[in-house]
């Protein structure tokens, strides 16, 4: 199963890809002027170090061009990675008006997930306490096909509650906080976003059919004692 998606894939190779062209460079560049200006037979180079004097930059071996290039270029390239490295923040950042919303609360310590948490109202609950109680653990679209279904699963001893969305429907995850903040980690979408008391934030996915399986999700934002044991299971159904 692929983690993470086309969009993070691509960035991932891309990293690689410059990496690799960057460590080549710099290898070449190593052993050319480690080879180029080894001391041969004894001799000194052309410069004897006697003649540097402590706290006066020898200005004679100074190469502002060569200096500028590696100040630049390097800059260029920073500048270039960071900008691409936005895309999975944008792409998961980026609301869809049709993906189907399932709220995700953290609590000290566990999850309280729903399946429709924007039935009864018009707008979006004011605040995650209003949702305690009447979670609804399925959700039919008006095809009558099942989008999002919540169940439990024993992991290691514990019960815990397993998420289950279809593959290719796109879904924005609501995220509250009852107490402190916490961060739900979908581990193998590369996906997490903090949730933080008295505000809503949000992230956006469509599980591809290459995820069809379950994976775990964790709390990544330490929240005390039982942090530790804030997982719940998704699994993505055709
Ligand atoms: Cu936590």
């Amino acid at each position: 199963m692929e983690a993470g998606g086309d969009v993070f894939w691509s960035l991932f190779n891309e990293f690689n890809i410059w990496a690799a062209i960057v460590f080549a460079i710099v290898m070449v560049w190593l052993f050319y002027n480690t080879l180029k200006f080894r001391s041969s037979d004894n001799k000194s180079l052309e410069f004897e170090s006697d003649e540097f004097i402590p706290g006066v930059f020898p200005k004679e071996n100074d190469n502002l061009k060569m200096e500028l290039t590696w100040t630049i270029v390097p800059f260029i390239l920073i500048v270039y990675l960071t900008y691409i490295a936005w895309g999975p923040i944008d792409e998961m950042w980026s609301s869809d008006p049709d993906a189907h919303e399932i709220s995700m609360t953290g609590n000290q310590w566990y999850w309280d997930i729903d399946c429709d948490p924007l039935r009864d109202t018009a707008e979006a609950p004011e605040s995650s306490v209003e949702m305690e109680n009447r979670s609804a653990t399925m959700f039919y679209n008006d095809n009558g096909i099942l989008i999002c279904e919540i169940t439990t699963i024993e992991v290691e001893g514990q019960i815990k509650p397993l998420l289950r969305v279809k593959a290719d429907e796109s879904y924005g995850f609501l995220l509250y906080s009852n107490d402190v903040t916490h961060a739900p980690f979908f581990l193998d979408w590369g996906l997490k976003e903090d949730t933080q008391p008295g505000m809503e934030t949000r992230l956006y996915y469509t599980p591809s059919m290459d995820e069809i399986g379950s994976s775990l999700l964790m709390c990544t934002e330490y929240c005390g004692k039982d942090h530790g044991y804030m997982t719940a299971v998704v699994e993505v159904f055709e």
